[in-house]
């Protein structure tokens, strides 16, 4: 595994369809210079001595950077952000505090709620069924409250300009509609109108249409997804 990056580059360590994505996104909307470097979730690269020299959580994604390795989805985000004015309200913007609690929301709320139905086995030892089921319904509350911050039409997410937050509620939208297959009847996005008119405007982004090309996403990637067709790697 390549080791650390060269002054001013970014090195993206992904998988296909993987929470990596959003970042790409990020990277692809401030228009950043990044190389990329597939881990083999098959496999599990994630848990090789080298990566876990980078994030010794083993989870995807990681983004070496000139100052260091960055792990958590959040975290990255906030920091290139505040590298690169228009990705966020910046700190002296009365925008910045609405900003950073739905940014906190999205990562220590709804994407924990996707990775225990995604993952049950890692939350629970028992009942994994009821687990799931109870998931889906915080999920779908947590839709509740998503769709009314984007009903009022905030300038810092779901607008046309997107900002860091933007493909993290996008990629969590499409992860719903995909996964874990034969576990998404629940998942409506017309029971949310405000959403299901922020994804079908993410589909059309510029950025969006870079990384589903990179990886294999297809036309409509957070409205109307399929699972992804990677030219390399694998998902899960
Ligand atoms: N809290 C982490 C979660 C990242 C995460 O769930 N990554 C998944 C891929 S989408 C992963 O690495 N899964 C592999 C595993 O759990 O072994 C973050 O925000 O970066």
């Amino acid at each position: 595994m390549p080791g650390y990056v060269s002054a001013m580059s970014f090195r993206l360590h992904y998988a296909p369809d993987n929470a990596s994505l959003i970042i790409r996104l990020a990277l692809e909307t401030g228009g950043m210079a990044y190389e990329t470097v597939l881990v083999d979730r098959a496999a599990r690269g994630q848990q090789s001595p080298a990566y876990l020299r980078l994030n010794p959580n083993g989870l995807i994604p990681v983004l070496e950077t000139p100052e260091g390795a960055i792990f958590e989805t959040g975290a990255i985000l906030l920091w290139l952000a505040d590298r690169h004015p228009g990705l966020a309200p910046g700190p002296a913007d009365p925008a910045r505090g609405d900003m950073l609690k739905w940014l906190f929301y999205l990562s220590n709320t709804l994407h924990p709620a996707l990775r225990m139905l995604f993952y049950p086995e890692k939350y629970i030892d028992g009942d994994i069924a009821a687990l799931r089921t109870r998931t889906k319904s915080n999920l779908a509350d947590m839709l509740d409250k998503l769709d009314a911050l984007l009903a009022g039409k905030p300038d810092w997410i779901g607008a046309t300009t997107p900002t860091i937050l933007d493909p993290y509620l996008a990629c969590c939208l499409r992860w719903m509609a995909l996964y874990p297959p034969g576990e998404t009847g629940w998942f409506e996005l017309s029971r949310w109108p405000a959403l299901e008119r922020f994804a079908r405007l993410r589909d059309d982004d510029p950025a969006t249409l870079r990384a589903a090309q990179a990886e294999g996403l297809g036309p409509t990637p957070f409205s109307t997804p399929h699972h992804a067709n990677p030219p390399e790697g694998s998902a899960t």
